[in-house]
């Protein structure tokens, strides 16, 4: 298939030469004997000509001129070299079409202009508000910007995904699973698979999917918690898994989803769980730095968009227990009550303070009140009021928890019913640790929190592909 050039492959160095590319048309203009079509290639744009007076027919022209927006067309031309290229597109270069071909068409008029749908937008939030507007304006001094709601985004989700910053979200959020994946690879974890129609809850409480299995009630995994554990248990050591995660909670907020992509890990451990909580600091590093290395061009276009500050990650993680951190926002007035989860804005307040005090987005909180955390967790041998556990942050928002587990039969069916989860339920993970069991911990991390903190993003929707919120079942 050499014949095809691809569009980000059009340079000077091909000035004068016939090629073949097949392209979207971006954007059709001129009128009569000059027609200027935009092509466009995921990023990569390019200005195609057409000129009467090179011996084109005005047919070939009319022709041209009516291709609608969005259609994909082959065309045979000759590469340009123009004194004054169009400074909006990549390639510097222009062809001079010789040929043109109507590819796959697309219908004449588009449910959203994709020119909208890619304007910069300062203020995030506004994308929100699709109660008022499908479309908002957003001033900058006289000028006014049409903001595209995120409604009308998610309807005409597959239009929307071909804005650059959409294709830039999606492609850093293949390279967070693939340094996850290698890093964790590199250091003999193996990944694994694990189901997702269970016969009761991995969590616990009532943010659960029910589903009927041939007559039985099953759910759908609120995560691979119990499996992975058992995959550890198996002799496995350490596991990881990337796969979705259910949760039935009726929340609008710009951070949860119905529907989310666990990255989660699980390992054996020698003497004490900060061996795993060092492990996975090392795996962020690793992720953030490869993202910025190879994502730089994805991270720019989103950044044009939706303008964000860089995440900054420090090696030098800095650590808090969770009693130091109430006493950190309780320093700063915040009132937190040490025996609860941290509240959300009391989150948000820490990682200001952490930013201005240690210059690092990412930090961790660890050994949780014993309420916080969910039955499997081990409690603090030292304080039993406090937990094992510990999680993750960036720029003041959670995006991985996780624990030491407790390996022990019966002190897990003691914390199972303690929590309101009948034992009967999750029998055989409770058996599993009869057999000899590793001390072991481990965490799950939420794709989207990563990939929405990362790049800056205000509403964790539009870092799913197709995202599920209680509203929200299509496309
Ligand atoms: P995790 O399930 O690990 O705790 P999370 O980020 O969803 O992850 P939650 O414990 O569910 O964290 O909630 C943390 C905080 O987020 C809560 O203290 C609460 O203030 C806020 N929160 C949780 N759910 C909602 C919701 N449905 N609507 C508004 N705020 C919520
Ligand atoms: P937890 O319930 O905290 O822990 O979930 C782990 C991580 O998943 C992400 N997350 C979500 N992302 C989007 N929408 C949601 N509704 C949502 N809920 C959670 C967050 C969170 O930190 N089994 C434990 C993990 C472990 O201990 O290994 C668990 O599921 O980023």
């Amino acid at each position: 298939y050499d014949k095809y050039k691809r569009v980000k492959n059009i340079t000077e160095e091909l000035k004068d030469q016939v090629v073949t590319i097949r392209a979207r048309v971006h954007r059709v203009t001129g009128k009569g004997g000059a027609i200027f079509i935009i092509l466009r290639e995921s990023f990569s744009t390019l200005q195609a000509c057409l000129f009467q007076n090179d011996g084109v027919s005005s047919g070939m022209c009319e022709y041209a001129r009516r291709i609608p927006k969005e259609s994909l067309v082959i065309i045979t031309g000759i590469v340009h070299v123009p004194e004054n290229p169009i400074k909006k597109c990549t390639q510097q270069v222009e062809i001079h079409i010789q040929e043109i071909w109507n590819h796959h068409k697309s219908v004449p008029r588009l449910p959203i202009n994709l020119d909208d749908a890619a304007n910069v937008v300062l203020n995030q939030k506004l994308e929100d508000e699709d109660h008022k507007e499908e479309e908002t304006k957003e001033e900058r001094g006289k000028k006014k910007t049409i903001i595209v709601g995120q409604n009308t985004r998610l309807n005409n989700r597959i239009l929307d995904l071909r804005v650059p910053a959409n294709q830039g979200i999606l492609r850093v959020g293949s390279g967070i699973c693939r340094y996850f994946r290698e890093f964790l690879l590199e250091r003999d974890f193996t990944e694994i698979h694990t189901p997702k129609l269970i016969g009761g809850t991995s969590e616990g409480g009532a943010e659960v999917f029910k589903t009927d299995y041939f007559g039985t009630e099953a759910c759908l995994a609120q995560s691979p918690q119990l499996y992975k554990q058992m995959g550890v248990t198996c002799d496995l050591e350490r596991v990881f898994e990337i796969g979705p995660v259910f949760r039935a909670e009726k929340s609008f907020t710009p951070r949860h989803l119905c529907e989310f992509t666990g990255l989660d890990l699980e390992m054996a451990f020698y003497e004490h769980y900060f061996e795993v909580v060092d492990t996975i600091c090392e795996l962020f590093g690793y992720i953030f730095e490869n993202l910025n290395k190879t994502y730089s061009k994805e991270i720019e276009a989103v950044r044009t968009q939706y303008p964000f500050e860089d995440f900054v990650f420090k090696k030098e993680v800095p650590k808090f227990k969770f009693v130091e951190a109430c006493d950190i926002l309780k320093e700063a007035g915040y009132e937190q009550n040490p025996h609860k989860d941290l509240e959300t804005e009391n989150e948000e307040a820490l990682g200001k303070i952490v930013k201005e005090k240690y210059g690092t987005d990412f930090f961790v909180v660890y050994n949780y009140p014993i309420e916080a955390r969910p039955f499997y967790t081990m409690l603090n041998p030292d304080d039993p009021e406090y937990t094992h556990s510990y999680d993750f942050f960036m720029r003041g928002q959670e995006i991985m928890s996780g624990a030491q587990r407790i390996h022990d039969p019966e002190m897990l069916t003691e914390r199972a019913i303690a929590k309101e989860v009948p034992p009967e339920t999750i029998q055989d993970y409770i058996n599993c640790f009869q057999y000899g069991a590793y001390p072991h911990a481990g965490g799950g991390i939420g794709l989207e929190r990563v990939l929405k903190l990362f790049l800056g993003i205000h509403n964790i929707r539009k870092c799913s592909m197709f995202p599920r919120d209680p509203k929200r079942l299509t496309p």
